[in-house]
């Protein structure tokens, strides 16, 4: 009895030491007082978009991470510039970022809002979160309670995104540099990138790996003739292939699959292959979908909380969430 409790406080501890500062406030149901229906409403407003516009999955997932590691899960990244200031979604690094995960925020938005109770209620960064929750699910992903009570920032500057966004090129020490920066472990890193599960890339961010002269061995010669067919030296720039060639649609283990054969993307996804250091985890992870799922929940709870505003005096409740309250 004694040596249980002795031991269940060692694991609370544990638990503890293990949870990013900084996260205390922020809470599952939080909106139960003020918008009780706020997750469903947000739920069917995301279903209905990906409905009607399949590639709005993996545009929100990567909406959401470029929004935490650019001056944290505050929502900055939707805002638009005006006047004199310029915002983060004009940097050059979001250029690809697809229009369509932006419009999943703004209905999903004005679904919670036409509801009188819940009007301005509920925080844009919250709304992205449960969106992009709510469409891995969809893609056949795990399904997992978020985190609420996060602020919409009140600023956004271009300025901010240098040196904070990945590019395709970064090798496992870069990647392990800009995740630990933000709080969050290589094994955090390994299981995120895996979101490349889904979605597509534009042939320019991977074109210095499949050029003939020049093309990287760590990559399976069949896919590097696959994808030098689809992306000649002469291709349109507004090109873009799946990111995952099994199985793009679905929200799983199969980007590990992919890594075992040579067939990661970019460099930054071969890599942690290539590594030895990260390589058991890729296989790992390869062999074992439930020990993905439960790694990759883990690590998108941990993104939720980077930088993360709940002080009043440190962001607000965006009415329209491009343009900042005036
Ligand atoms: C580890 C470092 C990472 C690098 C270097 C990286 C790089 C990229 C690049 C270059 C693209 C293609 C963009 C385009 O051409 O349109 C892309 C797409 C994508 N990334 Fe990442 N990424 C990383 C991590 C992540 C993380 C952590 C997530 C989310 C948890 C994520 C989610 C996505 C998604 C879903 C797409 C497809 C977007 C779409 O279909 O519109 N990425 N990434
Ligand atoms: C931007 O311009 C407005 C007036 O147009 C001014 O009030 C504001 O201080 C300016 N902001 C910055 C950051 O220069
Ligand atoms: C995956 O790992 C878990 C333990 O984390 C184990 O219970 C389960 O049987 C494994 N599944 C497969 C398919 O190997
Ligand atoms: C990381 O955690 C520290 C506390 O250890 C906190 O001060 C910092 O704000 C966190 N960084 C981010 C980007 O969330
Ligand atoms: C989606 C989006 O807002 N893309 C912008 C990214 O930044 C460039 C400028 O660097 C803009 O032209 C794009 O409109």
């Amino acid at each position: 009895m004694g040596a249980g409790i002795r031991l269940l406080a060692a694991l609370l501890v544990l638990a503890s030491a293990g949870t990013p500062r900084c996260a205390a406030q922020l809470r599952q149901n939080y909106y139960d007082a003020v918008c009780p229906g706020v997750e469903s409403i947000v739920r069917d407003a995301v279903a209905k978009k990906v409905n009607d516009t399949p590639v709005a999955v993996g545009a929100t997932v990567r909406l959401f991470f470029h929004d935490c590691f650019v001056q944290g899960c505050d929502a900055s990244v939707i805002v638009v510039s005006s006047g004199n200031n310029t915002a983060e979604k004009d940097h050059s690094a979001n250029l690809s970022l697809a229009g369509d995960g932006f419009d999943t925020v703004i209905k999903a938005k004005a679904a919670v809002d036409a509801v009188p109770q819940c009007t301005n209620q509920v925080s844009c960064a919250d709304i992205l979160t449960m969106a992009t929750r709510d469409v891995i699910a969809l893609a056949g992903g795990p399904a997992y309670a978020v985190e609420l009570g996060r602020l919409d920032g009140l600023s956004s500057l271009a300025s901010n995104v240098d040196g904070n966004l990945p590019p395709p090129s970064f090798d496992l020490d870069q990647l392990n540099a800009m995740f630990t920066a933000n709080n969050l472990s290589q094994t955090d890193m390994i299981a995120l990138s895996a979101a490349h599960t889904v979605g597509f890339a534009h042939c320019g961010t991977f074109a210095g790996r499949i050029q003939t002269a020049s093309q990287d061995p760590t990559m399976d010669s069949g896919y590097a003739s696959q994808l030098q067919a689809a992306c000649p030296a002469d291709v349109d720039p507004n090109v873009a292939l799946s990111i995952d060639p099994v199985t793009p649609k679905v929200f799983d283990n199969q980007y590990f699959v992919n890594l075992q054969k040579g067939m990661g993307l970019f460099t930054s996804d071969q890599v942690l292959y290539s590594d030895t250091r990260s390589r058991p985890t890729v296989d790992a992870w390869a062999a074992n979908s439930s020990d993905f799922q439960a790694a990759f929940v883990a690590a998108m709870t941990n993104l939720g909380r980077v930088g993360v505003k709940t002080d009043p005096s440190l962001g607000n409740i965006r009415r329209d969430c491009a343009v900042f309250n005036s």
